[in-house]
């Protein structure tokens, strides 16, 4: 078999990356380990940016997306009592950000492969990559594919970045002494808009899916287990860390799925070796914080299909050379900003008072210097795309 990029995974940055190609008459071989099921109800990422739902609907998979996803002009930031909106229409006016559940994009982009022809492959055993310096292929499941090119979007356990010789990649990465319980609930949301809240008890977000389904992340130990939460002891620990302000109230519901999440910054440099490039959580992942993961892996896809366009194309590989350096840019723009969010909003060590008075007064600054919230309110919403 033989295909021109050979694309190890269907997350969002696999699927895609195909779609992508398909439209330039690229042709492309997805393959996958998990069940088409499994990727299609695993809960992730809710909020999108201006430049992520453009792009999507430029690739003709946003039709549900516009119908459905809500589109969100601000969000709350609420520590000491008081809640304090950070106003994107006045602040960044014209840019939004659009929540819409992860799995949903996913389900729309199979969708759409499936529709064209496209071949993705789900539980797909064994991939393993051969040879990314040159002649790149890639086995699975006692069959060889032989590719031009092989795109690693296999997240970060995947083993597209781990084929890669040693002391080729260099790795930066970021531990936080904290992970976060992730609750999706049947109920509908108790406020418009998402809260991110900073307490004495730690951090809490209350997000959403739908008018009937809510999301909410409790900041819990970093070897926290679900079974330590039970439903009753997660709305306890939902209520005291949101109903903080005066007069609002949380409206509990059935919890419908509950997962504990490592909280970590991590980035390879390079993204690529020869002719395997990695994109998405593969080579980066972020503190889900500043809600950059997905759209980092939408960004990344955006500039390696013009580079893989050129290179079919005239067999140019001036882009593709140039594919790392023209991601990482937005990518440690993205660290940096999810870093700082995680560490405005939650709690560290107890006896740090000095650096408990630092995050109060940051926190003052930026609901009340719209110089400080500007800088919030663009990089949430998403600087903007190259090309
Ligand atoms: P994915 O989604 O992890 O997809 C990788 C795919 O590769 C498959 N795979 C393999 N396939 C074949 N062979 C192998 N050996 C393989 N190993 C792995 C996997 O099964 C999977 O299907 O990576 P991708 O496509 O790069 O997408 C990245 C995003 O999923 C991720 O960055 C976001 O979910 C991060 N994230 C958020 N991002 C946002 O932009 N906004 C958010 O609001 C946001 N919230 C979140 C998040 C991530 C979270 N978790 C659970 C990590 C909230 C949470 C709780
Ligand atoms: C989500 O809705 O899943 C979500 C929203 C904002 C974040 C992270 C996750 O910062």
């Amino acid at each position: 078999m033989r295909t021109q990029v050979g694309i190890i995974g269907a997350g969002p940055a696999g699927l895609l990356l195909s779609h992508l190609l398909h439209l330039r008459g690229i042709s492309s071989v997805v393959l996958e380990k998990r069940s088409r099921d499994y990727v299609e109800r695993r809960v992730r990422a809710g909020v999108l940016e201006q430049g992520t739902v453009d792009t999507l609907v430029a690739a003709g998979v946003g039709g549900r997306l516009l119908r459905e996803g809500l589109s969100h002009h601000g969000i709350e930031l609420r520590y000491g009592g008081a809640g304090h909106r950070i106003p994107f229409e006045k602040l960044v006016p014209g840019r939004a950000i659009t929540v819409y559940g992860q799995q949903e994009v996913v389900k729309d982009l199979i969708a759409a492969r499936l529709e064209a022809g496209g071949d993705v492959r789900f539980e797909v055993e064994d991939v393993a990559v051969h040879s990314p310096g040159d002649r790149p292929y890639l086995t699975f499941g006692g069959e060889r594919l032989d590719c031009d090119v092989i795109a690693g979007c296999d997240g970060f356990h995947g083993v597209s970045r781990p084929s890669v010789p040693p002391g080729v990649l260099r790795t930066y990465e970021r531990d936080y002494p904290f992970a976060w319980l992730g609750i999706l609930a049947r109920v509908a949301p108790s406020s418009e808009e998402l809260i991110y809240a900073r307490t004495e008890r730690g951090f809490a977000l209350h997000s959403m899916r739908t008018p009937e389904i809510s999301r909410f992340y409790l900041q819990v130990p970093p070897d926290a287990g679900e079974a330590e939460w039970p439903d009753e002891r997660i709305w306890a620990e939902l209520k005291a860390r949101l109903e903080t302000v005066p007069g609002f109230t949380l409206t509990t519901g059935e919890i419908i799925e509950k997962g504990v999440t490592p909280m970590r910054g991590f980035v390879t440099e390079p993204m690529q070796y020869g002719r395997l490039y990695l994109a998405g959580d593969a080579a980066h992942i972020v503190p889900p914080t500043g809600a950059k993961g997905l759209n980092l892996a939408v960004a990344d896809v955006r500039v390696l299909t013009e580079a893989l366009a050129a290179f079919f194309r005239d067999g140019s590989t001036e882009l593709l050379d140039g594919y790392s350096g023209a991601c990482l840019k937005r990518v440690w723009r993205a660290q940096h900003f999810s870093w700082w969010m995680t560490t405005l909003l939650h709690t560290f060590d107890s006896d740090d008072d000095y650096g408990r008075k630092l995050q109060l007064s940051y926190l003052d600054y930026v609901t009340s210097s719209d110089a400080a919230a500007t800088t919030l309110a663009e990089n949430y919403v998403g600087l903007p795309l190259e090309g």
